[in-house]
């Protein structure tokens, strides 16, 4: 019997990491029944072409995409793909449909969605579309679809458990072509081993997805991956892309004596956790965690301020984040703290400035107690953008956000460009100041600058140092004022990296 083709496509063209959610939505099709393409940017520069290409004959095209500008990649490929073969049902998945299924279904190039996890869906989807018993499409939990101008939107799932998944067919994808170069290594690989959160964090789009429920892969399945991985591919770092990889201290601590028992020798980082989580951790466990690799752990502290991360349902505190920083400081693993600006609390519908003002000075407090410490941790502050399906959301529309209108309109929404009107026009400088002055003051430039000549290295040294001294000035000062040093630096940074193309920084975190 011939093999049904299945076309799938990775709309973020920015993004260089392995196409995990691709490959997930393959681990239960039968290879024996499908034939299945995997089409990214960092395999086919050419990727319309090549996605037009390989839907010659070809018997549903898939496409994972997230909010932004991947949505207008999307449209263009489905559009020509619904122009030169009408009769190829297309399905799109991830984070759009997730959060925005009707929005997504309205368009005429979409004929099907898949909100949340696609592992059992997209395979239910797959044999119903194969058998053409198309009345069962009302079965699939997580699918949505249109019934001629209705649309259909299944009831959805929550986090389903992964233990029981086969692993994802190695050879759908060349692997070489998605090592990336980070601050840790220059051959990193992205994998996933959880799914979901059980925390209840109001300005996330999570907990509605999960319905607050975390699973995850065992040690043992990780470790079998990565072993896998090792025979097709030398990588010297990883980086795991879980909402909350440190859950679970024991699977933790199997995961990282795997990692030494099989000598994988490499760097992990940009691993996301908890503070209230991670600071319960035994220093057995720590010692261990650093013995095998870790590098960087990125957290949410939100805030510097208590009654706002009560306000979000944080359930953590900020007590917690500067003791997390301490442990970090003791094991010298970097933490790098993330914090929102400008979240639709109660203090914004009474005084707007005063309540940035206030988020503002929260935060740089916290940043000079972190560097108290005398680490290299460093802040990462956002401006906060209202995320559809957040029960943050309907208080930002109170407050005076208007959502995009349309798909067009969704796919200019870009998370770090939204300018929310509760945060005063010159705030937005203010936060690109500190996000300046904590990369300046907070990097550790020894690990960053690994791909230089070392004589770059020891010019750039002194002038990195006084940047860092201006930067550590202006927090002690809160004076966030004509950042002429942050000017300079950016025009510097941006010379030196089109000068040294081997040098690049990735994209930190979701
Ligand atoms: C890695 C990551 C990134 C990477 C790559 C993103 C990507 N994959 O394209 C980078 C660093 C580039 C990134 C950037 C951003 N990210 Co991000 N990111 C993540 C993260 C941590 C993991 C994604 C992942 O690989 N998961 C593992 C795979 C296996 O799961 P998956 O991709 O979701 O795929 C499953 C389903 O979605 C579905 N599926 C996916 N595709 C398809 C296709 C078909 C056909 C089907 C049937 C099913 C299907 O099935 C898959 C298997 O179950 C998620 C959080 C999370 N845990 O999901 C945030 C997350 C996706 N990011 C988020 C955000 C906000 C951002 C940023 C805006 C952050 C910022 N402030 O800059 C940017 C910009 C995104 C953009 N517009 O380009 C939000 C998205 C919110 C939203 N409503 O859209 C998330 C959910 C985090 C959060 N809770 O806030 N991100
Ligand atoms: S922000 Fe992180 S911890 Fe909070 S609900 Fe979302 S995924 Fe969970």
């Amino acid at each position: 019997m011939k093999r049904k083709k299945i076309v799938l496509f990775g709309s973020n063209i920015r993004y260089v990491g392995v196409p995990l959610g691709l490959l997930s939505i393959t681990e239960l099709l039968d290879p024996k029944k499908y034939d299945i393409r995997i089409i990214t940017k960092n395999e086919y520069p050419n990727f319309k072409e090549e996605v037009i290409k390989q839907c010659d004959g070809a018997f549903c095209l898939g496409i994972s995409t997230i909010t932004g500008f991947p949505v207008s990649v999307a449209k263009e490929v489905s559009q020509e793909i619904k122009r030169i073969y009408p009769n190829i049902p297309i399905i799109w998945g991830g984070w759009q449909p997730t959060t925005l299924p009707e929005v997504t279904l309205k368009t005429p190039y979409v004929d099907f969605i898949c909100m949340g996890q696609g592992e059992r869906t997209f395979k239910q989807f797959i044999d119903i579309l194969s058998s053409e018993k198309f009345s069962e499409f009302a079965h699939i939990s997580g699918l949505g679809y249109k019934k001629g101008k209705k649309i259909i939107l299944n009831k959805r799932h929550g986090t389903e458990e992964i233990e029981s998944l086969p692993d994802f067919q190695m050879n759908l994808i060349q692997w070489d072509k998605y090592l990336e170069v980070t601050d840790f290594g220059k051959k990193v690989l992205r994998i996933s081993t959880s799914y979901g959160c059980p925390y209840r964090c109001a300005f996330c789009c999570e907990p509605f997805n999960s319905q607050r429920l975390w699973k995850a892969n065992t040690p043992t399945q990780v470790i079998r991956l990565l072993k896998k991985m090792r025979k097709i591919i030398k990588f010297d770092g990883i980086t795991i892309v879980d909402n909350n990889f440190f859950i679970n201290e024991k699977r933790v601590i199997d995961i990282c004596k795997g990692l030494i028992k099989n000598k994988f020798n490499i760097k992990i980082g940009q691993l996301s956790g908890r503070t209230n989580n991670l600071v319960q951790y035994k220093p057995t466990t720590w010692k261990l965690m650093k013995k095998a690799g870790l590098y960087n752990i990125l957290i949410g502290a939100e805030s510097g301020n208590e009654d706002t991360l009560i306000s979000i349902n944080k359930d953590a505190t900020v007590q917690d984040t500067l003791n997390l920083a301490k442990i970090c400081n003791r094991y010298r693993i970097l933490l790098i703290p993330s914090v929102i600006v400008g979240l639709p609390n109660k203090k914004y519908f009474v005084n707007p400035n005063r309540a940035f003002q206030e988020d503002l000075e929260g935060i740089i407090d916290l940043y000079n107690k972190i560097s108290l410490s005398g680490s290299h941790h460093h802040l990462l502050t956002f401006p906060y953008a209202p995320l559809p399906f957040s029960p943050l959301y309907s208080k930002a529309i109170e407050l005076g956000f208007i959502p995009p209108k349309g798909i067009d309109n969704w796919s200019k929404y870009e998370f770090t460009e939204v300018h929310v009107p509760w945060i005063p026009a010159k705030g937005f400088q203010k936060i690109q100041v500190l996000n300046y002055i904590s990369t300046v003051a907070g990097i550790d430039y020894s690990h960053l600058l690994n791909s230089v000549p070392y004589i770059i290295k020891i010019i750039l040294a002194p002038v990195i140092q006084l940047f860092k001294r201006i930067g550590q000035w202006r927090f002690k000062t809160k004076f966030l004022e004509f950042p002429f040093d942050m000017w300079i630096f950016n025009l510097g940074s941006t010379v030196f990296i089109s000068l040294n193309k081997r040098f690049r920084l990735v994209n930190i975190g979701g």
